[in-house]
């Protein structure tokens, strides 16, 4: 549906990180008085709009060589959309988030997670506000692709908000479980061995129904740390390297599982790395502890 323009009104303060080669900008400004965070991103050109792409567009000569020639293509507007994400009011910790930043690889104890990192998100993280909403029906209703509601095991799958849902490539979804107090990895037991087992079978066997991709074709993981403390799992198409996917952060739920399955304490005791930005206030309390 056509919304009135709240960009109309965007102030630019900075550009917090940009990339010519995945042709995106996330920019930091004010909406009115709001702190605002707006991400562009050119969207992928698809097979199947080919066709129209040929005949229904105008083609400028910029240069022609022997056999080379190159053009600049004006394509009829709604094949050149520009995604566009907002986030408003923006805190501090999404413009950070945003900003493209040196990072380092942290370890985490047992003892470091008890002492440093769970008082520390407990305080400082994200809402998980737009989580409950999705759980309650109140927002993203029409854009569920499938729900278990069981209020152990269950979850709902959706289209993650990173993807367009225009082409298969870069598919993009995330099961959020209907429990709401697994913040992360590390309050995993094997009590929650059904819980994921559920979420990576009916998952994926809804994703092969609705988007017929199989099973062989997924990347199913985790993220820890993650940005949301609240139990989600990421299912990407296997090949696409999703933005802020590195290898450090995720964890494939089938080893998850396994691992689970052989120490029920695995999460709990384990010492986990990750990386975190320089200016991630969780990395300056490892360093105030010594830990780095
Ligand atoms: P994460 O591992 O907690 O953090 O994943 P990350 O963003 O650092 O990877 C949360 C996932 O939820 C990400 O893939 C986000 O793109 C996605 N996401 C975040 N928000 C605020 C929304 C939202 O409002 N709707 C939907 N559908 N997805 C979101």
């Amino acid at each position: 549906s056509v919304q009135e323009n709240v960009l109309s009104g965007f102030k630019t303060s900075s550009v917090l990180s940009d990339s010519a080669r995945e042709k995106n900008i996330f920019i930091y400004g004010k909406v009115a008085d709001q702190d605002a965070v707006v991400i562009l991103e050119k969207t992928p050109i698809r097979e199947d709009s080919l066709a129209e792409l040929f005949s229904g567009s105008t083609l400028k000569l910029e240069m022609k060589n022997d056999i080379y020639s190159t053009y600049r293509l004006q394509a009829p507007p709604h094949l050149n959309e520009i995604k566009t994400t907002v986030v408003c009011p923006a805190t501090e910790k999404h413009i950070k988030k945003y900003q493209r930043k040196e990072s380092f690889l942290v370890e985490e104890t047992e003892e470091d997670y008890k002492n440093i990192t769970l008082p520390y998100i407990q305080k400082q993280s994200f809402s998980v506000q737009w989580v409950y909403n999705i759980l309650e029906k109140k927002a993203e209703a029409e854009r569920i692709v499938y729900e278990d509601p069981d209020p152990d095991i269950g979850f709902v799958l959706l289209p993650d908000f990173k993807w367009d849902q225009k082409q298969v490539d870069d598919l993009y979804l995330i099961a959020i479980a209907h429990q709401r107090d697994i913040k992360s990895l590390r309050d995993l037991t094997s009590e929650r061995v059904p819980l994921l087992q559920n979420i990576f079978q009916k998952g994926k066997e809804a994703i092969l129904q609705r988007y017929n991709l199989p099973g062989s074709k997924l990347r199913v993981y985790l993220h820890y740390q993650p940005s949301y403390y609240h139990l989600h799992v990421h299912f990407t198409k296997l090949g696409y390297d999703a933005p802020g996917c590195g290898v450090e952060r995720a964890h494939l739920i089938a080893d998850v599982i396994q691992n689970l399955q052989s120490d029920p304490q695995y999460y709990k005791t384990r010492t986990l790395y990750f990386p975190l930005r320089a200016d991630d206030g969780l990395l300056s309390k490892f360093k105030e502890a010594g830990r780095l």
